[in-house]
């Protein structure tokens, strides 16, 4: 039986694999990350690490799963230390990645979290809980009052479950304690990320006590930041493929892609380890890359995956391999970019091209169904801030539509060959009910789901031009098949 990777192993592995240089035992936590998962490890821990490799010892990371405990378990076997394999046209690269401490789940022990978030070594505390981990409106980004979860935390706010209570209910401890405050940095797809995290929080401070509110508001900053790397959830096979060339079992490794990318707005009154030497960039305004991000990218990523889901394709090479889906993702990219006003130096064009070659990265595993999860969640910053953008241009909508109608075709929950789709979102029973009520007929089930006020804003919803838009492609989504609509956009 091979050995497990810890620290006390790690000697044994080949030489020309990295490893932390640093000494493990003289890091002190500095970053308390939520949500845990790939992700992460596969960024900001890669970015900390240098850091780390650099001689700053303030930097570890004390990570917490806001749900289940499985890399808890994984990696603490391991000492935290866990593989990140990055996979490219040229191969694969392995590092051993030290900057995680520890792992806590938080509804294990919550008071052992807070703790964790109290502590004045800890300057910052980032966030990859993905979109509905905030509870918040996606279609107006404001907090969700009535979700089961922020009522419980209101409630009970000693022993909170959500983001905005962990948050809250840990600054409020350090205000008491007159420990400074930290810096919270989100790390997740949302629009304006920093601002809008902030305005969650403040609006959840003040349902508290609103002189909380005004020291969250005072002393409580939220950079935004733009995060970027491709980042599959890991395999068995992935996991075999790894444990074997390490020499050592490995139950927790990340594959990631080569590309990746971090625009930080700095702003941290707290001080921050400087994740320049990993590569990120900061900035005062990074408005613009978000939304080249998230529109350019996630956007015809969205786009990809309900229709190449549709289509059978497994993947998102496996859809970029058919020339009609190429050309798609393509179109919808030139549709976003007429929305962005980036600033000088800024050169969409070569970023489009990068985007097209890491969507074919055959040595990526990126499962469509992977990124169909949680369309409520995404809709809006990805796609449909796009579209209002090219509505109030008078530009044509009809690519930048596909993705939109194709995730009203999921959603029914039954593919096109009648078996059924595992559709994993918050809104999903809603939304299936909606669907069986509607049946399978554009201009029933088009209407219906635009209703959904959680996604769609009333104005966008009774744009005459959007909704005929969204009944059309809907309609020969259903007649033709996706991969038929596909090939006459
Ligand atoms: C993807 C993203 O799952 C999804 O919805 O679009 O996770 C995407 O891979 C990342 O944003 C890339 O940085």
């Amino acid at each position: 039986m091979t050995e497990r990777l810890s620290a006390q192993t790690i000697g044994t592995i080949s030489p020309n694999i990295t490893r932390p240089t640093y000494d493990r035992a003289a890091v002190s936590t500095g970053i308390v990350h939520l949500g845990i998962g790939a992700f992460h490890r596969a960024h900001e821990a890669m970015y900390t690490e240098t850091v780390l490799n650099g001689g700053d010892p303030r930097w570890g990371i004390v990570g917490a799963s806001l749900r289940s405990p499985a890399v808890r378990d994984a990696l603490k076997p391991q000492d935290g230390l866990y593989t990140l394999a990055v996979r490219g046209a040229e191969g694969e690269r392995l590092q051993v990645i030290g900057a995680i401490k520890d792992v806590l789940v938080a509804p294990e022990d919550p008071e052992a979290l807070l703790d964790a978030l109290t502590h004045p070594a800890v300057k910052i505390v980032t966030l990859t809980v993905t979109e509905k981990g905030y509870c918040y409106d996606p279609a107006t980004a404001a907090l969700d009052e009535a979700h089961p979860d922020i009522v419980h935390d209101l409630a009970v706010p000693t022993q909170p479950r959500t983001v905005p209570g962990f948050l809250i209910e840990a600054l409020q401890r350090r205000r008491t304690a007159k420990i400074s405050s930290f810096t919270v940095l989100c790390c997740d797809n949302l629009p304006h990320n920093g601002r809008t995290v902030r305005a969650i929080a403040n609006r959840f401070a003040a349902l508290r006590d609103p002189a909380l509110a005004g020291y969250i508001a005072n002393e409580v900053a939220f950079p935004s930041t733009m995060v970027d790397r491709i980042t599959p959830a890991p395999t068995d096979d992935d996991r075999a493929a790894i444990s074997a060339r390490l020499g050592l079992e490995d139950a927790a490794p990340v594959v990631t892609e080569p590309f990746s990318q971090w625009v930080i707005e700095d702003r941290f009154p707290e001080g921050r380890p400087d994740w320049s030497l990993g590569g990120a960039e900061f900035a005062t305004d990074i408005a613009p890359y978000e939304n080249m991000k998230l529109r350019l990218l996630n956007g015809s990523h969205s786009t990809l995956a309900y229709l190449g889901y549709l289509a059978g394709y497994d993947t998102v090479a496996d859809t970029m391999n058919d020339a009609n889906y190429r050309r798609l993702a393509v179109g919808v990219m030139d549709d976003a970019a007429t929305t962005l006003k980036m600033p000088a130096g800024v050169h969409i064009a070569a970023y489009k091209r990068a985007l097209i070659e890491r969507f074919e990265n055959p040595a990526l595993r990126h499962r469509t169904w992977q990124i169909c999860m949680d369309g409520s969640q995404k809709l809006p910053q990805r796609l449909l801030g796009s579209i209002r953008d090219r509505l109030a241009a008078g530009a044509p909508i009809d690519r930048l539509v596909m993705g939109v109608a194709a995730w009203m075709r999921y959603v029914t929950g039954i593919d096109e060959q009648g078996k059924p789709i595992d559709v994993r979102d918050p809104l999903s029973a809603r939304l299936r009910s909606i669907a069986d009520e509607a049946g399978l007929v554009a201009e029933r089930l088009s209407p219906a789901l635009l209703d959904v006020r959680e996604i769609f804003t009333p104005e966008l919803a009774a744009d005459p031009r959007f909704r005929a838009a969204a009944i059309n492609t809907l309609s020969r989504i259903i007649a033709k098949g996706a991969k038929g609509a596909v090939a006459e956009v």
